[in-house]
C-alpha cells in the first residue's frame, strides 16, 4: 500500500530521470501531469483501485498509466521507475537536487564532464571545468559550489533521538507481521552513537521475502533502493535510509553482532577467529573448511566461543574493549536505574514550563532521591534569568513549597561564565546555594587560549560544582567552541567539579570521547537532562548512552551517589572521594 502523496513523487521522480536521460519532453510531461492528477485526489488511489474504480477517467491518465498506478497503489514499484533506476547513476539525483542545476543540467555534466554525484560536481566545479560549459557560466559554477555543501548538509547524520523517534511506527509495523519472530535495529543505533548515518534492522524470519515486501509496503517508503534475498534497503519519506537484513534463527547471534559493528570492532572479532584457524562472517563462526558451524545462535555465543566475554553495543568501537573482554576486565556500565540525583534543571521561574510544584512532582515520581532548581542567571536576558531579589523569592518559595515524601529538593543555579570568566552572580548568594552549575552562553568565538582561560577560570571558583555543557556544541546546529578541554579537566579535577554530560539530545555534551578522558584523567562526571520541562526528565537514558560508551562506572557519575557521599563532593570537603560504598 502506497500513499498518494508516496505515488505522486514517484511519478514526478519519473519526469526527472526522464529529463535526465533527455526522452521525449511529451513524456515527461505526461508524468509530471499524472503526479499532479495523483496529488490533487481528494481520496486514497488504493481506496479507488479496490473498488474498481477505472483510473483513466482521471485526467492525464491513459492506458498504461492507469495499469501501473493500480499496482503502485499496491505498493508495487513502478516500471518506468525500475527501469530508469538501472540505466541512470543513482548520485545524478543528488546532482539534481543541488539548487541551480536541475535535470536538464545534471544531464549536460553527466555527459560532457562525466558527472554521476556530488563528489564529482564539486570537483569539476571546484576546477573550474564547469563555467565554459554551453548554458553555465561562472556565477553558476560559484553557485553549486555552494549548492553541493547545502545538499550534503541535508544529507548529513542524525541525532540518534530523532532517529528513533522517526522509526518507532516503523518498528511497530514490522511486528506487526507475524512472520517477524525477532525485530532488532542494530548499527550505530545500537551502538548508542549520538548520531546516526542509517538505520539496520535485522529481522528473523522463516519467510524472508515476505518481510522484505512488507517494508516495502510500508506507507513512509520513499524510494525503495534495493532488494533481494537477503537484503532491502529504503529512503523513508524525510530521507532517512532504511537497511533490512533478515536471517534464520540459527544465525541471529552472529548476525546481530556483524551488523551492530562497528566495523573496526568487528576486524578483531575475525582476526581472532582466524588465529583459532575459524572464520567469521554474518552466518556465523565456521569451522575451516566452512562445513560446520562452531556458533552463531546467540552473541554471547559467539563472544564465548572466541574467548571473550559478551561486550556491551556502546563499547564496540576498538578501543581496547576486546582485551578487556579477554581478561575480564569489561567495566559494569552505569544504567538509567543508577541514576538518583538530578542536579541541573529549570522551571517556569526562567525559562521552563514547568513550576516548581510540577518539576519536583516530576522528579519524584521518577523516584529520584535528589533535585536541584537551577534556573538561569540574569545576563542570560531572554530566558528571565534571575537576579539577586528574584532568586531570594525563589528560595522562600522553596522553603514553602510541599516536597513529595523521598525528595529532597536542592538550591541551586545555572550562572552564567561571564566573558572574563567571573560568575553572573554575587559571591555570598553562591555560597548559600547547595549546588552551583556553571555554563557558557555567550561568546562562543572567543580565540582557544581565552576561552580555555574564561572557563578555567570559572571552574577554579570555590563555589563551582558543576561544568555545563563543557563544548557548546549543538548537534547539527552548531559546532563545539574552541577550547583546550584537556586543560578545563585538570582544573575541574584539581578544584573538585564535576564535567556534565547534558543528556539533551541536541547537546549530548560532553561527548563520549572526552566523558572518559575526563574519567581518565581523575574527574567525576555528572550526567544531567538541562530539563526545561518535567517531561524532559525522561531524556536520561540519552546521556546515560553516552555516558556507557566512554565505559563509566556509576561510581564515576556523582549523579549516583548516597546523599552523605554527594553532599560531602557538592561541599567540597575532603574525603568525599573515599566512598564507604563503593
Ligand atoms: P552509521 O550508519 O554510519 O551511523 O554507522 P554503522 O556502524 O551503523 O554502519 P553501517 O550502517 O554502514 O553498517 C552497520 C554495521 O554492519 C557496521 O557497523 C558493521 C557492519 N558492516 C556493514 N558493512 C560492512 C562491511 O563492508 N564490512 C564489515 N566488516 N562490516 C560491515
Ligand atoms: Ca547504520
Ligand atoms: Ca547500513
Ligand atoms: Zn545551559
Amino acid at each position: 500500500m502506497a500513499s498518494n502523496a508516496r505515488i505522486a513523487r514517484d511519478l514526478q521522480l519519473i519526469g526527472d530521470l526522464l529529463e535526465l536521460q533527455d526522452a521525449n519532453p511529451f513524456r515527461v510531461r505526461a508524468y509530471r501531469n499524472a503526479a499532479r492528477t495523483v496529488e490533487e485526489l481528494n481520496r486514497p488511489l488504493k481506496d479507488m483501485v479496490d473498488e474498481g474504480a477505472d483510473l483513466r477517467e482521471l485526467p492525464g491518465i491513459g492506458k498504461d498509466l492507469a495499469v501501473q498506478l493500480a499496482g503502485a497503489a499496491h505498493g508495487e514499484a513502478l516500471d518506468a521507475l525500475r527501469e530508469l533506476r538501472e540505466q541512470i547513476p543513482p548520485g545524478l539525483l543528488d546532482v539534481v537536487r543541488v539548487p541551480g542545476v536541475g535535470p536538464k543540467k545534471a544531464r549536460a555534466l553527466w555527459q560532457e564532464l562525466g558527472v554521476e554525484g556530488l563528489d564529482d560536481l564539486e570537483r569539476e566545479a571546484r576546477a573550474g571545468h564547469i563555467a565554459g560549459l554551453k548554458g553555465f557560466g561562472a556565477k553558476t559554477e560559484e553557485r553549486i559550489v555552494q549548492g553541493v555543501e547545502q545538499v550534503r548538509r541535508f544529507a548529513e547524520r542524525r541525532r540518534r533521538a530523532d532517529v528513533e523517534q522517526a522509526i518507532a511506527p516503523l518498528l511497530a509495523w514490522m511486528r506487526d507481521l507475524d512472520c517477524v519472530t525477532t525485530l532488532d535495529v542494530a548499527g550505530s543505533f545500537r551502538r548508542g552513537r549520538d548520531t546516526i548515518g542509517d538505520v539496520d534492522l535485522l529481522v528473523v524470519s522463516e519467510d524472508a521475502p515476505r518481510v522484505m515486501e512488507h517494508l516495502r509496503r510500508y506507507d513512509d517508503v520513499e524510494q525503495v533502493i534495493g532488494s533481494g534475498d537477503e537484503k532491502t534497503s529504503v529512503l523513508l519519506g524525510d530521507g532517512l535510509q532504511v537497511d533490512l537484513r533478515v536471517v534464520e534463527q540459527s544465525a541471529f547471534g552472529a548476525a546481530l553482532l556483524y551488523f551492530t559493528g562497528s566495523k573496526d570492532h568487528n576486524v578483531q572479532l575475525r582476526r581472532r577467529a582466524i588465529e583459532r584457524d575459524w572464520t567469521l562472517n554474518e552466518y556465523g563462526l565456521w569451522s575451516k573448511d566452512g562445513d560446520e558451524r562452531v556458533a552463531g545462535a546467540s552473541e554471547a555465543e559467539v563472544y564465548e566461543a572466541l574467548g571473550l566475554r559478551w561486550t556491551p553495543p556502546e563499547l564496540r568501537e576498538d578501543r581496547g574493549e576486546v582485551e578487556a573482554a579477554e581478561t575480564g576486565a569489561l567495566p559494569v556500565l552505569i544504567e538509567v536505574e543508577d541514576v538518583v540525583s538530578e542536579l541541573h534543571a529549570h522551571t517556569d521561574w526562567s525559562d521552563g514550563t514547568g513550576s516548581l510544584e510540577v518539576m519536583t512532582s516530576a522528579a519524584a515520581e521518577r523516584g529520584l532521591a535528589v533535585f536541584a532548581v537551577t534556573d538561569h542567571s540574569p545576563a542570560l536576558k531572554m530566558t528571565g534569568g534571575l537576579d539577586r531579589e528574584k532568586l531570594l523569592r525563589q528560595w522562600e518559595a522553596l522553603d514553602a513549597l510541599d516536597v513529595p515524601t523521598g525528595l529532597r529538593v536542592l538550591r541551586g543555579m545555572e550562572v552564567d561564565i561571564l566573558e572574563d570568566g567571573s560568575l553572573d552572580m554575587d559571591d555570598d548568594m553562591l555560597e548559600r546555594m547547595d549546588v552551583v552549575v556553571a555554563s557558557v552562553h555567550s561568546r562562543f568565538g572567543l580565540p582557544e587560549a581565552e576561552q580555555t582561560e574564561r572557563i578555567v577560570r570559572a571552574v577554579q571558583h570555590p563555589q563551582v560544582n558543576v561544568l555545563g555543557h563543557p563544548t557548546g556544541r549543538l548537534l547539527g546546529q552548531r559546532e563545539a567552541y574552541a577550547v583546550d578541554l584537556h586543560a578545563v579537566i585538570a582544573a575541574a579535577v584539581e578544584h573538585d567539579v564535576a564535567i556534565e554530560i547534558n543528556a539533551h539530545p541536541a547537546r549530548l555534551d560532553v561527548n563520549d570521547h572526552w566523558a572518559r578522558v575526563a574519567a581518565h584523567a581523575g574527574a567525576v562526571l555528572s550526567i544531567n537532562t538541562d530539563a526545561h520541562a518535567p517531561e524532559e526528565l525522561g531524556l536520561l537514558r540519552h546521556g546515560v548512552l553516552q555516558a556507557r560508551r566512554a565505559w563509566l562506572t556509576a561510581a564515576d557519575v556523582i549523579n549516583t551517589w548516597p546523599w552523605p557521599r554527594l553532599q560531602a563532593f557538592l561541599a567540597k570537603e575532603p574525603g568525599w572521594r573515599e566512598s564507604s560504598d563503593d
